[in-house]
């Protein structure tokens, strides 16, 4: 057995027997992290916080060739007061998307069983919900001079959807954002971020209620709202 797997088996056969301190096991380039963030009670405040806008371009710096693309949302003291004070890192929840009939992922026109669609509160929603994780602050590694908000979302899209509404409801705060010797650090600490959230995520009290799995309150992320209404043409 490798010496890193060896060591996550001891901390794990170690650990105090609660939640929060099952380890994620180390990489060859990164180190042992926990694999589940906060209590199995659910979100402690402030979370879960929201956030929204349309997507917008970023960086260009070819994440999605990295296989981590990220949709950026405008970072805007008026739409989203708390952002200028909440400190800078990875964070994780889920994320809504309401999606144009001609994208390939459209929930009432695509084969796509994969996302939760929102069946539950009328086709006319439109909206997809996904599990996300996102980083909010300046990107030590490429010492950015202006803050950006960016969301991975943990979905395999078939095509882009850049100008499209995105909803986020934040549950929890995974690690401060840090810089890296090697890009190949950062992808592999993302990965982790990914797993952390999926476990995370993947409990009753954080998971949602429209999707039927859970006790969370994400009626926020496929709330209507007049423009949406206009958009689709549709009364509600
Ligand atoms: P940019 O620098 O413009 O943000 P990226 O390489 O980060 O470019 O790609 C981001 C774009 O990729 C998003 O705006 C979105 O349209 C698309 N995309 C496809 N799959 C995903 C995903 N799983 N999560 C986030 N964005 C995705
Ligand atoms: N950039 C950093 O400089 N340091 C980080 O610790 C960091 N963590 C990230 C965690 C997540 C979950 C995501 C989605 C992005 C993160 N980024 C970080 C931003 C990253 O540099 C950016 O998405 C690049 O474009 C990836 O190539
Ligand atoms: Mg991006």
């Amino acid at each position: 057995m490798p010496l890193h797997r060896l060591l996550a088996t001891l901390l794990n056969f170690y650990r105090p027997r609660n939640a929060w301190c099952v380890y994620h096991p180390p990489g060859p380039l990164s180190t042992a992290r926990p694999l589940i963030i906060g209590p199995s009670t659910g979100p402690e405040a402030p979370y879960p916080l929201q956030m929204e806008g349309k997507v917008i371009s970023g960086f260009g710096r070819g994440s999605k060739e990295l296989g981590i693309p990220t949709a950026n949302l405008p970072v805007d003291d008026n739409l989203t007061p708390w952002i200028a004070d909440i400190k800078s890192g990875v964070y994780f929840g889920w994320a809504s998307l309401r999606l144009p009939p001609s994208h390939p992922n459209h929930p009432t026109t695509s084969s796509d069983t994969t996302s939760t669609t929102t069946t539950a509160l009328g086709a006319h929603s439109g909206f997809s919900i996904y599990p996300m994780v996102m980083s909010i602050g300046y990107n030590p590694f490429y010492n950015n001079t202006v803050r950006s908000a960016e969301v991975h979302v943990l979905h395999e899209f078939e095509a882009d959807f850049y100008g499209v509404e995105m909803r986020l409801l934040m549950t929890g705060f995974i690690r401060e954002e840090k810089n890296y010797p090697k890009l190949e650090e950062l992808i592999e600490d993302i990965k982790v971020d990914c797993d952390v959230a999926r476990k995370s995520l993947d409990r009753e009290a954080w998971a949602l209620r429209e999707t039927g799995k859970g006790m969370l309150d994400g009626s926020w992320l496929v709330r209507e709202t007049a423009e949406a209404e206009q958009d689709c043409g549709v009364k509600i």
